[in-house]
């Protein structure tokens, strides 16, 4: 069955891999999955068709025959589900794979977006002074738990799965601050996950409709 995922026509970050359909590129390319993009103008987004599949009007979605998915968490989840190469064959690895999952969804993931409206939208605010160092300790007050559970692991529990993926996924949002020097082995969880193959060739593609210049190698 062929899988079609939707991207930004064009993404505001020019390529930089932070749109999350490079969550869903990404879970594809680790199982080895063919699949197809359609780009989507922001315009578009928000026109009926593709609030059909996508009831906030936002990308990614992935369809394959009649099932439409939408939240990378879904689509990473179902993908990793279909085809081996992202959760272990044990079903206790398995739930925690999918632990992992949500705790970077919904534990580590939601301070980041207010580092980032703190820094973009309210620099020149009075009271950004004050707040960004309020800001900044809530983000390091989860890298902090979140390093000291990864230890000298290469990964999360085991081998490489789904909540590896979503979690370094997260943890990329961080790459514009400095934050994430501040804890060496996350640097090297996220540089060691970033020469996967597969994510290299995810990062490439998306790379690619940015610039308009087709992956090499
Ligand atoms: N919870 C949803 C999911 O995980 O799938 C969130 C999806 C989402 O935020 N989609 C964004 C979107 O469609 C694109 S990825 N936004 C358009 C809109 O809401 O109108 C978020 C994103 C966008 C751009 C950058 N960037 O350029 O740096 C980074 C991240």
């Amino acid at each position: 069955m062929t899988i079609t995922i939707t991207a930004f026509e064009r993404s505001p970050d020019g390529g930089k891999g932070l749109a999350r359909d490079t969550r869903a590129r990404w879970a594809l390319e680790e199982v080895g999955q063919p699949y197809g993009v359609r780009l989507v103008s922001f315009t578009a987004m928000k026109e009926p068709a593709h609030l059909a599949l996508h009831p906030f009007g936002q990308i990614p979605t992935y369809q394959e025959g009649d099932l439409a998915l939408f939240e990378t968490g879904a689509i990473v989840l179902h993908i990793a589900q279909r085809h081996a190469g992202l959760l272990p064959d044990d079903a206790d690895a398995r739930a925690r794979a999918s632990t992992w999952m949500f705790a970077a969804l919904s534990t580590v993931e939601p301070p980041l977006p207010e580092l980032a409206s703190a820094r973009i939208l309210e620099g020149d605010k009075p009271w950004t002074a004050q707040r960004m160092p309020l800001v900044a300790d809530r983000v390091r007050e989860r890298l902090g738990q979140l390093s000291r559970r990864l230890g000298d692991a290469d990964w999360l529990d085991g081998a490489f799965s789904a909540g590896d993926l979503m979690m370094v996924s997260v943890l990329l949002r961080l790459r514009a601050s400095s934050l994430l020097d501040e804890y060496p082995n996350l640097s090297a969880y996220v540089a060691r996950s970033e020469r996967r193959p597969a994510y290299k060739r995810a990062f490439a593609a998306q790379l690619a409709v940015n610039t308009g210049r087709q992956p090499t190698g």
